[in-house]
């Protein structure tokens, strides 16, 4: 090991210290949060990864050597301090070390971009333009820490219910959703796509007979809004299972809804009080509002909105108002569902599509998709698509297709909720959006 890592290699993390270790030497290595010097004592408050331990040099105890090496330790820079742990009234956790060597790693170069202190929340651009070091404080990390949580209990969910876990391309050739959300790109000598869903390569693996598949990665959408919720690079939880219903797969949905918010309630108890964030765990069924329910309830609170219309901005906001939390809304018009979803058997005019809303943010859609090759074609002549240029995604309905669900959610989008942030540009590490392309 070279002596960079030697000299760095710390004992404990600042969490794991407590009262227990008394006496004990021990060493921690991590960034000078803030550094207080009073004269006859320098205070260094050192973060790690998930907290903070103060140092605490008193001239009287340590050599002037020590102490100049102490006070030339500027803020973010990583130093590794090997001291005695000494119960304190004072200190945070009631504990601080009395350093007796102390190593700088790596210095920091001052001013920062960033005050890694500051209580109030620097301005979001300033912020992501020094995404490195806004991550360095704990209620930014803590952001990341659930949503990594969330995915992980996606993942668990989908492996432990005979899910495949499938990656399909993000260079594509057409459309699947509809409109004009894409982003052109240069493919040789074709023009292409980033794709804005996995929706056709999922309902391709229905055809395959893996029955039950899922996918988490990113989409792209060319949103022209600036907006709160909207991202033009997003991660979407997909999952398509064939033989099942819609019913079937809001139960699926919900299911894991529920259980990513019960681990994260077990698993990151300590990120959410950094947030200051309470989680509701919804312990009954979420209610189902149908799409007429939905047109009544807007317009009697004084929105516009006419059947066959989606749901604007205004409309969403008295749903936020009406709706407790997570609630679904289904029978949507089909003539506003894209192309692949199946119409209702006993009333065509009506899907069988289904969003999943939180208060007034839409996390998810899905519905029953069209398995019949012939009423696909007719839906795509109906919402002025050429079949020609879906061939390939066409053929895998003319073998043997087995009727099938599905639906998609976005990572951002419950990130928020479960974190409680209100900007989704807050739940993206490097956020994509009309003006920003780096870092
Ligand atoms: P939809 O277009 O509704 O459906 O997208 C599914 C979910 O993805 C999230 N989402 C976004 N999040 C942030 N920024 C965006 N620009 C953005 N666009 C979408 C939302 C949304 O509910 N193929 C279907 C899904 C399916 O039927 O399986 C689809 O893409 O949370």
């Amino acid at each position: 090991m070279t002596n960079i890592f030697e000299k760095s290699k710390r004992t404990h993390y600042s969490k794991d210290l407590n009262t227990d270790l008394k006496d004990e030497n021990v060493k921690v290595t991590g960034w000078v949060h803030e550094i207080r010097d009073l004269g006859g004592i320098v205070f260094i408050l050192l973060r790690d990864k998930d907290g903070i331990i103060q140092i605490t040099a008193p001239s009287k105890k340590i050599t002037p050597e020590l102490m100049e090496q102490i006070r030339s330790a500027k803020k973010e820079t990583i130093i590794s301090v090997k001291g005695k742990v000494q119960e304190s009234q004072k200190a945070p956790k009631g504990i601080e070390i009395i350093p007796e060597t102390l190593d700088i790693i790596n210095e920091s170069k001052l001013p920062l971009p960033l005050d890694t202190t500051e209580k109030v929340r620097a301005e979001i651009d300033t912020r992501l333009d020094s995404r490195f070091i806004d991550l360095r404080k704990h209620d930014v990390s803590a952001i990341f820490k659930i949503k990594s949580q969330m995915l992980h209990t996606a993942r668990n969910y989908f492996y432990d219910n005979g899910f495949t876990e499938i990656n399909t391309p993000k260079l594509v050739a057409s459309a699947t959703e509809g409109g004009t959300e894409l982003f052109p790109i240069t493919y040789f000598e074709k023009e292409a796509f980033l794709g804005q869903s996995p929706q056709l390569y999922k309902q391709m693996m229905m055809a395959s007979g893996l029955d039950n598949v899922f996918e988490i990665g990113n989409i792209f959408r060319a949103e022209e809004h600036d907006t709160l919720r909207h991202l033009n690079e997003a991660i979407s939880i997909d999952a398509e299972m064939s033989f099942k219903s819609q019913e079937e797969v809001m139960e699926t949905l919900e299911t894991l809804v529920k259980l990513i918010l019960s681990d994260i309630s077990s698993n990151c108890s300590t990120q959410l009080e950094e947030l200051n964030h309470t989680l509701e765990i919804p312990n009954k069924a979420f209610p189902i509002v149908p799409y007429e329910e939905v047109l009544d309830l807007v317009t009697s609170h004084d929105v516009t909105m006419n059947y066959g219309d989606d749901l604007s901005r205004a409309a969403e906001k008295v749903m936020g108002e009406v709706m407790d939390n997570y609630y679904f809304i289904t029978d949507w018009p089909t003539s506003i569902k894209p192309f692949y979803v199946m119409p209702k058997e006993d009333d065509p005019e009506k899907s069988t599509a289904f969003d999943l809303m939180y208060k007034d943010l839409e996390l998810s859609s899905g519905s029953q998709r069209i398995h019949n090759y012939d009423l696909l074609i007719k839906q795509m002549n109906s919402k002025e698509l050429n079949p020609d240029a879906f061939d390939k995604y066409l053929r895998s309905f003319e073998y043997g297709m087995p009727p099938h669900s599905g639906w998609g959610m976005g990572a951002e989008r419950l990130t928020m909720v479960i974190t409680g942030v209100n900007n989704i540009r807050e739940t993206v590490l490097f956020p994509r959006d009309r003006r920003r392309l780096t870092p």
